[in-house]
């Protein structure tokens, strides 16, 4: 048998970390049970003309909750019942959430989860996504989790990771020790390992930002986005503007393919549109483990930077390495 799940995977991988008891690997099955659910959910959104649109009352007269409420109250239910996760906090939640199972007041973990990242393309049939990062709790277990348990940098990320719902669905994730990505097999409802150690290329041919804001851009930002459109056959030019609207989607194909993605400042949103916690470390942390960049765009990595705010949003410059210096070139100048 030539397949690898991810929970074999997991525990053939505990041996890299000698003092681990099982609770991470634990941790990570807890989180493919809830991806296996939501996609299951997911996959069922184009039939809302017979169950009725998320947000309605369906034809049996019941209340059909958005799929990112499910999303939400899935991993809510998945780390609860799991018992490794003392705290969560979540894109849909403006507080951190104390999770109150059996086992949650002595878990060593807390999880900041977007649950279904780009939920608004759903109803057109577009790729969507599940984030997610894990951290060791820094209260003591027993103890009362505070925010300071949430609101931590990058650089002390345990594992981060992401789901992406699409042709198929693929759970991505690294624990500091490399990228793998593996494929759902309905058939069997597991987990199989289809992109073991993905590095991303140095460079491509993609830039994934949305033009629609240029107008706003830095005078850099804009000078870089005419000359990646100048034809220049030997620098490979022009590029191809590749963007979705939905962080996962874009990210996935520029990780395997190679790319930038771009979200600066706009007048909209001043400090970039996605969020510190929820989106850009646990992409930043993948990037970097599969051998790219990410940072704010001025060259400070988005993996040093101190959380001060739970929602609190940043810009981002994050993918193949050259391509994000490159782009860095042009915003500095
Ligand atoms: P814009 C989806 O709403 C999201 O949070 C990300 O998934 C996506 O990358 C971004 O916003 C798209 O934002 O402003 O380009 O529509």
């Amino acid at each position: 048998m030539s397949i690898t799940t991810l929970g074999q995977f997991i525990i053939e991988k505990q041996k890299d970390f000698p003092f681990a008891k099982g609770e991470l690997s634990r941790l990570l099955r807890d989180i493919g049970i809830a991806a296996k659910i939501i996609s299951r959910e997911v996959n069922k959104a184009g039939l809302t003309q017979i169950l009725g649109d998320h947000g309605s009352v369906n034809v049996q007269g019941e209340d059909v909750k958005k799929l990112d409420i499910i999303g939400n109250e899935t991993f809510i239910w998945a780390l609860t019942k799991g018992g490794e996760v003392c705290a969560m906090a979540s894109e849909e939640n403006d507080e951190i959430i104390p999770l109150d199972g059996v086992y949650s007041k002595s878990g060593k973990y807390v999880v900041c989860i977007d649950p279904l990242d780009g939920s608004s393309n759903i109803d057109v049939n577009v790729s969507i996504g599940t984030i997610f990062s894990i951290y060791r709790r820094i209260s003591e277990p027993g103890t009362d989790v505070t925010e300071k348990d949430v609101l931590q940098a990058g650089n002390r990320l345990v594992a981060s990771g992401y789901v992406v719902y699409g042709t198929s669905t693929m759970l991505v994730y690294s624990t500091g020790k490399g990228v793998n990505g593996f494929t759902l097999d309905p058939s069997i409802g597991e987990f199989c390992l289809s992109h073991p150690d993905i590095k991303t290329p140095k460079t491509g041919k993609i830039y994934s930002t949305n033009e629609g804001n240029a107008g706003e851009y830095s005078e850099g930002l804009k000078n870089y986005l005419a000359w990646v459109k100048e034809t220049n056959k030997e620098e490979g030019r022009p590029y191809s503007a590749r963007y979705i609207g939905s962080m996962v989607a874009d990210f996935h194909r520029n990780l395997l393919k190679g790319g930038v993605f771009i979200y600066p400042p706009t007048a909209k949103a001043p400090n970039g549109k996605l969020r510190l916690m929820f989106e850009c470390i646990p992409m930043a942390f993948l990037t970097e483990q599969a051998g790219g960049k990410a940072t704010l765009g001025n060259g400070f990595r988005v993996l040093d930077v101190e959380p001060e705010k739970l929602h609190q949003r940043v810009p981002i410059v994050m993918g193949s390495s050259e391509m994000v210096d490159k782009v860095e070139e042009f915003m500095k100048a």
